[in-house]
């Protein structure tokens, strides 16, 4: 399957909520009436896209209808897909790891998919010949070292463990400090997963962050908050938590696939001004992909 059809069919929930609901409304309505901009502001808001943001998108699209003087559905629909696209890509977006060696640190709350994307990325950077080394920062869970051993395995990265209760910050310190020894080309630091309300936790990821930024001073660093997309309107809390904590640079929203709330994209974009760098549409392998806005607006609507 190519890439624009996985995304499309990751999207398909989102989908038929968003794009669908959007549509319809673009259809019923002959005329461009107040009455058709309250309709799309109400599609967007039970869409996850945030009232703010469904505001903003709503009042930027009245004001292209009238200067460009478009009269017709289709032209109102192609002005907010342009609308949308905008404010995606707004933000920035690429992964910038240019550095010999780069890093890539990968935090959230529990159950997101963070270790799954760290083994799914070292998959992707080696794919490309980049040597890559993972880091198991999470010694929380026992398990959860073995856990990325497995996708070490599978995709040929090294990997730096501890025993299960070591300081993950010194695992940073450890991984960081091997990545110079071998010549890597990406470090990837999986974490533990942490709650954005307790303070012991994030200010161990505080620590774990400030080990980063020293010693990898003038290196490019990935700081990525990984999201699952099915927690809707609260995932942007945790988007302003691990902001203050771990100054990201931006998101991986996973679980794309099992969600018609796709749409808070838009609000993490538009209210934080964080990008999206990766979504996640399925448990497979290849089923990480890089964001790319124009995909993902047509995919909503085509
Ligand atoms: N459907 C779907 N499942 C996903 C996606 N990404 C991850 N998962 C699944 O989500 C579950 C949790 O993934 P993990 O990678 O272990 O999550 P984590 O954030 O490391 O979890 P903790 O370390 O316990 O905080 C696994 O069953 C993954 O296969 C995705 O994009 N789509
Ligand atoms: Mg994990």
């Amino acid at each position: 399957m190519g890439f624009f059809d996985k995304i499309k069919k990751g999207l398909e929930k989102t989908k038929t909520a968003l794009g669908g609901g959007l549509s319809g409304v673009l259809s019923a309505f002959g005329v461009i009436s107040d009455e058709l901009y309250d309709e799309l502001e109400e599609v967007m808001i039970t869409s996850d896209i945030g009232v703010d943001t469904s505001l903003k998108i709503t009042e930027k699209l009245r004001a292209a209808v009238k200067e460009k003087k478009i009269r017709d559905a289709q032209g109102v629909k192609d002005e907010l897909k342009l609308i949308m696209e905008r404010m995606l890509t707004d933000a920035g977006g690429g992964m910038k790891l240019s550095t010999k060696p780069s890093i890539i640190l990968l935090i959230g709350v529990n159950g997101v998919g963070k270790t799954t994307t760290a083994g799914k990325l070292a998959g992707i950077y080696a794919a490309r010949g980049k040597k890559v080394i993972l880091g198991a920062a999470d010694t929380f869970r026992a398990a959860a070292g073995e856990q990325l051993e497995l996708w070490a395995k599978r995709t040929g990265a090294d990997i730096i463990r501890s025993e299960a209760g070591a300081d993950p910050a010194s695992v940073v310190y450890d991984t960081i400090s091997a990545a110079r020894a071998r010549g890597a080309d990406i470090i990837i630091c999986d974490t533990a997963g942490r709650l954005h309300n307790k303070v012991n936790l994030m200010n161990e990821l505080a620590k774990i962050y400030k080990v980063i930024s020293s010693q990898m001073d003038g290196c490019d660093i990935e700081s990525l908050l990984v999201l699952d997309a099915t927690t809707g309107q609260n995932a942007l809390n945790q988007a302003r938590e691990f902001k203050k904590a771990a100054g990201l640079t931006g998101v991986v929203l996973t679980k794309l696939d099992g969600t018609a709330k796709g749409g808070m994209a838009l609000a993490l974009t538009n209210e934080y001004g964080l990008p999206i760098k990766y979504v996640g549409v399925g448990e497979q392998a290849d089923d990480l992909q890089e964001f790319d806005a124009h995909d993902f607006v047509s995919a909503l609507f085509d």
